[in-house]
């Protein structure tokens, strides 16, 4: 932090979907929330210097360079934002730990279980250094999420027997649809699974408090083989033109669309979760729906202001779900908000994260969820791949510490 005026001088490496949900974080949070330092959008970081130099503008930072090493290793920079594709968080979050800066990374943490390890690693040395890390799974600050785990940690759900979780999106259903960086395991790690199961996977345990300790996985891909992709890559990609009046070239999909899975969590439930790039006509729909002994309680992401509670402990004649609209100023994170009622969107969530964050780093706490957080679920993820590729055989999830 620099000591002059408690700013903290950010860099972030990437500016596509994910930079540009950060980017109005950064720029919001400080007009919102009072805290005791001021993220600065020091400079931004991208491989061609033509498009990273147009982002820098249109996204408000102060400076751009194409050189991510540089960034890191600047002394007027204090946190790294790490916002790319998953093939280089743990080489640039790594180096970032290494030169004293604190670091937010995109999820899932990393590719693979070993990169996870080390990634948790070196942030718990850092961290004795006063270097603060988190990693971005940014649902969890959805103030109805954050709600519903208070309500089951107060135990007002009582014991949890079930967890039913579910992401689809139907953003690939199209054949046609190109082979875009998120469907390369070299580079996404995996598919549906990595990309929007370790959400729910994240949200349920935070939710619950309890772990998941084994899983019986299938994973599906339904498209093999896809058109090459031609000037994007992101969610809105293109196809390159014909080959040779061939049509266009294809590639091998090399990623899951779909995995499904039960589960079962050390505080004894049992839980199913769904992740899917399938769903037609669901694009972003992520719902969790937990059932307690005392009672049950239902997020929905398309509904993100309210929360459904059945309260077990009502007198009959009144009990049913009701739904509460968690929109007052004393729900988590809203009363920096608009006066009640007034809802909030999918973009809160990250400015809800990076407050924690800034929070975090100048009052000297440990952020969450950490990197040893981020690990568990990626142990997660790597035990719902070895269960599919063992015909759904049921598998332990490693522990985190070998
Ligand atoms: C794409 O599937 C994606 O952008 C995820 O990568 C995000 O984490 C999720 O918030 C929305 O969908």
């Amino acid at each position: 932090m620099s000591t002059t005026d408690n700013q903290l001088r950010v860099g972030m490496v990437g500016y596509a979907f994910m930079g540009a949900a950060h980017s109005q974080a950064w720029r919001t949070v400080n007009r919102v929330y009072d805290l005791p330092a001021r993220a600065r959008m020091a400079l931004i970081c991208g491989r061609d210097t033509g498009k990273v130099a147009e982002a820098a503008d249109r996204l408000g930072w102060d400076a751009y360079t194409t050189d991510w090493r540089d960034l890191v290793n600047r002394d007027d920079i204090d946190v790294v934002d790490v916002c790319t594709p998953g093939d280089s968080h743990a080489e640039i979050a790594l180096a970032a730990l290494a030169a004293g800066k604190h670091v937010l990374c995109e999820k899932p943490l990393a590719n693979t279980v070993e990169e996870a390890r080390a990634m948790a690693a070196a942030a718990a040395t850092a961290q004795a250094a006063g270097v603060r890390s988190m990693c971005g799974f940014n649902y969890r600050r959805v103030p109805a999420v954050t709600m519903m785990r208070q309500l089951v940690a107060d135990g007002r759900l009582g014991v949890i027997r079930h967890v039913r979780a579910a992401y689809l999106q139907d953003w690939i259903v199209d054949p046609q649809f190109p082979l875009v960086w998120r469907l390369q395991k070299d580079r996404a790690g995996s598919g549906a699974l990595g990309d929007i199961g370790a959400h729910i996977i994240d949200l349920t345990q935070y939710v619950t408090g309890q772990r998941i300790t084994g899983v019986s996985a299938v994973t599906e891909t339904f498209v093999k083989e896809r058109p090459l992709p031609g000037g994007s890559s992101g969610l809105a990609a293109t196809v390159d033109g014909s080959v040779d009046g061939q049509g266009p070239a294809l590639g091998q999909v090399t990623v899951d669309d779909a995995a499904v899975f039960v589960a079962r969590l050390d505080g004894g439930a049992l839980a199913t979760y769904e992740a899917s790039r399938f769903a037609t006509g669901r694009k972003n729909a992520l719902r969790v729906e937990i059932n307690g002994s005392l009672g049950s309680v239902v997020f929905d992401l398309e509904r993100l202001n309210e929360l459904e509670f059945y309260d077990a402990t009502r007198p009959t004649a009144e009990q049913g779900f009701s739904r509460i609209l968690v929109t007052e100023g004393d729900h988590p994170y809203m009363s920096a908000w608009w006066p009640p009622g007034h809802i909030i969107g999918y973009e809160h969530s990250f400015t809800h994260q990076m407050r924690d964050f800034i929070e975090a780093i100048a009052t000297g706490a440990d952020p969450a969820p950490s990197f040893a957080d981020a690990l568990q679920v990626q142990l997660v993820l790597d035990a719902v791949g070895r269960s599919a590729d063992l015909g759904s055989s049921w598998t332990e999830v490693e522990p985190a510490l070998t």
